[in-house]
């Protein structure tokens, strides 16, 4: 695995800092962020690669600002303050922190809003305006091989998200031979909580069926949405994160 898929804790990072490689940038681009607000030092939110209108009308502008500048705000400032307080995860990626945790070792705090942290920046990855469609190259392969068809893919995976029972997210994952499966997950655990969920895996693809992503636009239509989402996959990335 290419270290460049880590999202680093430092010490010596200033708070602001931007320490994602799920989008390079520098600084702290959003008075929204809360990043001036976070412990010094740890994780910053990976700023967003698209306007908040960007992904209308699949996703309204509003839901975007609120879900980015609210949620995911928050849950990365909270998941500084846990960390703050447990030496045990000091100098770890997101990614090893996820992996390490146990239901004896964590506080809620760091799985709650770890999770919530690491989430929403892959979400933001792989969606983008103008994208959705099929896919091509590797992760048609791959999807391919494992599902038979993009359709029958779509078909579980839309299956997989529409039964989440009340919050959480639903995956696209790739186990150690690179094979891919489909799980969910309920509140902010993902599949690389190995120690904690069913099935453990590294997510590629996930989508956020907490009512706060589609509520506004979509009111109880969820099902509506994970169609609606399948325009906005940025398919690229996806593939990205499948041979990364
Ligand atoms: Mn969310």
């Amino acid at each position: 695995m290419k270290k460049r898929e880590f999202l680093k804790v430092s010490g010596i990072i200033t708070a602001g800092a931007m320490v994602s490689p799920l989008i390079t940038s520098c600084g702290d681009t959003s008075g929204d962020s809360n990043q001036s607000d976070a412990p010094a030092g740890l994780f910053s939110q990976p700023e967003l690669g698209f306007d908040y209108a960007a992904l209308e009308p699949n996703i309204d502008a509003r839901t975007m600002e609120i879900h980015y500048s609210k949620h995911h705000a928050g849950y990365t400032k909270k998941f500084n303050a846990a960390l703050q307080g447990n030496a045990d995860f000091a100098n770890q990626t997101v990614e090893e922190i996820l992996a390490n945790l146990k239901d004896d070792n964590a506080s809620e705090g760091i799985r709650n809003n770890g999770g919530g942290f690491y989430n929403h920046s892959l979400f933001w990855s792989i969606m983008a305006a103008d994208a959705g469609g099929t896919p091509q190259g590797d992760i048609a392969n791959a999807i391919n091989a494992s599902f038979g068809s993009f359709e029958a893919f779509q078909d579980k995976f839309s299956e997989a998200a529409a039964t989440v029972f009340g919050s959480g997210w639903a995956w696209l994952c790739k186990d150690d031979e690179n094979k891919l499966f489909i799980t969910s997950t309920p509140n902010q655990d993902n599949p690389l909580m190995g120690n904690i969920v069913e099935q453990s895996g590294t997510p590629i693809l996930g989508i956020d069926v907490w009512e706060h992503a589609y509520y506004l636009n979509y009111q109880n239509e969820r099902k509506k949405y994970i169609g609606n989402f399948f325009n906005v996959i940025n398919w690229k990335a996806v593939e990205g994160r499948l041979v990364g």
